[in-house]
């Protein structure tokens, strides 16, 4: 469904076997070294969802080759599949074809996790965000490209759930005010929720 021009949410896209194989990567990826850490911003804040890069690493507010508000560890490959995936998704949810996805963000939500409302504007390329969301359904608030505040609207993200935004949404304010715990496919063996959000750095 399209929830705004270019912000399009196809539930389901990713079947039991693609989620189970996703997050068993997912494990691999958040080891040391460059694995899973917490991010610090510059204003004295800590992000409650715990994060892994691929390709390129981000910090508040950049890209760099190695994990440098971390354990300084050159950042892990972005695999070619991902890449594959990503511009799938863009065909299946635009129509489009996109430059080649270069950068994995993967964010780890436990139950009292939560993103405040932002933009992501480090990558040098408009080219759409694709996201992957595995484990607990969250509500994503979807809000404007003028600020944080209303309007907004919130859209549950389940497990297999894809959603890309492109366009004018690209830029748009958005969020995760809640994760609902418990309500993971029992099956997939997650506590939490993960969101794979692949790229193109521009670069
Ligand atoms: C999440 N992650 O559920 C979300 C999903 C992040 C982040 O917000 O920055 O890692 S990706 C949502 C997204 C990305 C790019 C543009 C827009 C939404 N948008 O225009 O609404 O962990
Ligand atoms: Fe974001």
């Amino acid at each position: 469904a399209q929830i705004a021009p270019g912000a399009v949410h196809l539930p389901d896209w990713l079947d039991a076997d693609r989620q189970r194989e996703l997050l068993a990567a997912c494990r691999e990826w958040a080891r040391p070294p460059a694995g899973l850490r917490t991010v610090h911003t510059p204003g004295g804040g800590t992000m409650t969802a715990r994060q892994v890069c691929l390709g390129w690493h981000w910090y508040p507010y950049g890209y760099a080759r190695t994990v440098v508000d971390g354990d300084g560890a050159p950042v892990k490959p972005f695999p070619d599949r991902l890449g594959e995936l990503g511009r799938q998704a863009v065909r299946d949810a635009l129509g489009e074809e996109t430059p080649s996805y270069d950068i994995a963000l993967i964010n780890f939500y436990d139950a009292d996790a939560r993103m405040g409302m932002h933009r992501d504007s480090d990558e040098q390329s408009d080219a759409p965000v694709v996201s992957l969301s595995l484990g607990d359904t969250c509500v994503f608030r979807f809000g404007n490209t003028e600020s944080r505040a209303r309007p907004y609207t919130d859209v549950e993200l389940r497990s297999g759930d894809l959603f890309v935004f492109g366009g004018p949404s690209r830029l748009a304010y958005h969020g995760v005010p809640k994760v609902y715990p418990g309500t993971a496919p029992a099956e997939l063996g997650l506590t939490g929720r993960l969101n794979v959000t692949l790229r193109v750095s521009g670069r």
